[in-house]
This record gives C-alpha cells, structure tokens and sequence, in this order.
C-alpha cells in the first residue's frame, strides 16, 4: 500500500486494536468492482465519500489519477491518514483486517473467505468481464468469444450454486467473499445467465438483497451501462494511454 508521507505503512494487524478513527475516499465508477467496496463501506458503517471517476470522460487516465493506481483503474481508496489503495480485493481485505470483520469467524473461514475471494477475483470477475465486453461492447460480432465467455460463466455459476448448497454464505459466515461476488450477478443477463436457473445462488442472492447495507448500495449507487457513443477511450487503450491530453 502507498502511504503518502513517507513512513512505514501500518500493517493490519497493528490495526486491529487500534482501529483509527480515519475516513476514507473512495474514488468509483458504478461498477461491480466499486460496488463490492461500497457494500463493504456500508457494513462496515464507516465515514466515507464517493469521488465519481467519468471513466468515458478519461478521468482515469490523468497523471494524478495514475500517481494513485499505475494501472488506471477504478476503485481506488484513500485514507485520511494518507494511506491509498486499489484492486477491489486488496481493499476489500485491507478494510475488513484493520475492522477484524467479515473475514469469516474462525480461522478455517479465514483462509476460505480468501479462497473465494481470490476465486471472485481471478475467474468470476475477469470471466464476466469478458461476458459483458464480447456479448454488449465489442464493435465486431465474434461468435467464438461469447460461446465461450458465456459458456464459462454459466461453469461458473454451477461453481457457485455448489457451494452454496452446502453453505448459507460462501465461507461459512456472511463476508467480504459474498460481496465481491453479488455485484456480479446483479446483471447476470449481460453474461447471458439466469441466477433462477440455480436453486442454490437464487437462495443467496436473495438473502445477500436483504441485508440492508446490500439494498442501501444498490440504491445509491447502480451499476450502469456506459453508453456505446463512450466507448472509444475505454477500448482503445495501449501502454502510455495515460494523459492522452498532456
Ligand atoms: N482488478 C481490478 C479491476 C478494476 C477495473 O477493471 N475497473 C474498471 C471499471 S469496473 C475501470 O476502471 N475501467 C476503466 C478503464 O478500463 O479505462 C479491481 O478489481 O479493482
């Protein structure tokens, strides 16, 4: 983690029984991966403010955004004590460590809640991506790519639906495994998907929209579309792309 003011940043687990009484910034885009944060932000009850990033505009792609995340991307938080931080899961993790919750109840759910966050980040996320860009953005049809990014998330979800057959939440206890996932089934239709269509994940994904700090997210902050008038900064990118105004 970069922690503007040159010191040692503190580790987690110097954290824990110190708890600071920081707020944060977390600089977004309505997206899955700035909404698994958002949820968390609100579990967790802290004081925060969102800082819209107009990804179609290129905000990313300024050298201020860059000196925050190199790789240009949404979320990104920041800390009133100067830390800054991005990748979803690292924040999601580095969130629920420094309030030692949501990181499952015992250490056996610890180590299954990184399982399947790193599982969320790894397939789920980018598998969906890919769902999304081939059957919605890409300006050329290519049969082949949504067979197969469609097909693997439908493997995916099965992946899914299995293990919450045996389990409530996917670690054993409600955590920040289950966050990062939600946000991708909220547009299952955009990978060509039906969460009805496994028992299971339609159980979960029911009880994930009830818990109030799920449904409070949702409302103030839905996933959208960009529109394909705004496509143009997005998917024409190559090393350098950053201050394409500079
Ligand atoms: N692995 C990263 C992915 C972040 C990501 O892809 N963010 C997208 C929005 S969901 C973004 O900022 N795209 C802007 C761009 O590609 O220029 C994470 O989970 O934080």
């Amino acid at each position: 983690m970069t922690r503007r003011g040159g010191k040692c940043p503190l580790t987690a687990k110097e954290n824990h029984s110190e708890q600071p009484a920081a707020s944060y910034v977390l600089h977004y885009y309505p997206s899955p991966n700035s909404l698994k944060v958002i949820i968390l932000l609100k579990e967790l009850e802290l004081d925060w403010e969102g800082r819209y990033v107009d990804l179609a505009a290129g905000d990313q792609l300024t050298s201020e955004f860059a000196a925050m995340n190199p790789n240009c991307k949404v979320p990104v938080l920041e800390s009133s004590i100067g830390e800054v931080l991005f990748e979803s899961g690292a924040i999601l993790e580095f969130l629920a460590e420094r309030f030692d919750r949501f990181m499952g109840a015992n250490d056996h759910e610890r180590w299954q809640c990184k399982q399947w966050l790193y599982w969320q980040m790894s397939a789920l996320g980018p598998i969906a991506g890919q769902a999304h860009h081939f059957r919605k953005f890409a300006p050329e049809h290519v049969p082949y790519a949504i067979r197969r990014y469609t097909d693997e998330s439908h493997r995916l979800y099965g992946v899914l639906n299995e293990r919450l057959s045996q389990s409530p939440w996917l670690c054993g206890s409600y955590s920040v495994a289950d966050m990062a996932v939600w946000p991708w089934l909220v547009h299952a239709d955009w990978q060509g998907q039906r969460v009805s269509e496994f028992p299971a994940l339609a159980d979960w994904y029911q009880a994930m929209q009830s818990r109030s700090a799920v449904a409070a997210a949702w409302r103030s902050y839905p996933t959208r579309e960009i529109p394909p008038e705004d496509y143009g900064i997005l998917l024409n990118q190559r090393a350098n792309a950053t201050n394409p105004s500079e």
